[in-house]
């Protein structure tokens, strides 16, 4: 696998010739419509037994929270549809998403005044960093299924978050919990050359 300055260095030259798609309000500049569900991750898939499953909140919380996997899922469920865009030009229309809103989770979290950012962890390792007022969206997700099917492993079974306005790099799989902080901080990608916030519709890509 090339080292993440690498593919960084490579997605910034990349100059593509196919006129992208173009569909007024629905798809971001610079992107390429498809109809399939390509598998983006850097390094190993996780595998995380369910028993052992948690997701944690910390950091400027007034209480540290940790919910088990059965705990997690005894929280109300949602269904939404949403699109979804990658940094290296695929974007997919109308995915519906099924699990717990993220106004769900916050429901059960009281913040420090001081929290303005959040730095989402994965299994495995991977961060990504968002601003407060990003992970409060509305259409904003801990999913476990996709179109009625459960994710598979590699898409981020058994939870991702999903940040469905911004790049999907910003959509950690496997995620373990929601660090808040005060200051902004790169994540994995971030700390690459990835754009630390990833508006799609400003084209938010590199910093
Ligand atoms: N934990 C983790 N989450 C991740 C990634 C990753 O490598 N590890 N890749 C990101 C990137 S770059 C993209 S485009 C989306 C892709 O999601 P998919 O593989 O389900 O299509 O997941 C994001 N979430
Ligand atoms: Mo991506």
């Amino acid at each position: 696998m090339k080292n993440p300055f690498e593919r960084v260095a490579q997605l910034r030259k990349a100059n593509p010739q196919r006129k992208p798609d173009s569909l007024e309000g629905r798809v971001p500049p610079g992107q390429y419509l498809t109809t399939k569900f390509p598998v983006l991750t850097y390094g190993p898939v996780p595998s995380i037994p369910l028993e052992q499953w948690k997701c944690e909140a910390w950091g400027l919380v007034e209480e540290p929270k940790s919910w088990s996997y059965q705990e997690f899922l005894a929280l109300p469920h949602v269904t939404l549809t949403a699109d979804f865009h990658c940094v290296t030009r695929w974007s997919q229309l109308d995915n519906t998403w099924e699990g717990i809103s993220i106004h769900e989770v916050m429901k059960q979290l009281r913040l420090k005044p001081e929290a303005g950012h959040v730095m989402v962890h994965s299994y495995g390792g991977y961060t990504t960093n968002l601003p407060l007022e990003d992970l409060l969206q509305d259409n904003v997700l801990f999913a476990y299924k996709r179109n009625g099917e459960n994710l598979s492993p590699d898409h981020g079974w058994p939870m991702r978050l999903i940040v469905p306005h911004l790049y999907a790099w910003k959509s950690a799989k496997w995620v373990r919990g929601l660090e808040f902080i005060a200051q902004d901080r790169p994540g994995f990608w971030e700390t690459y050359g990835y754009h630390m916030h990833g508006d799609p519709w400003t084209e938010e890509r590199f910093s």
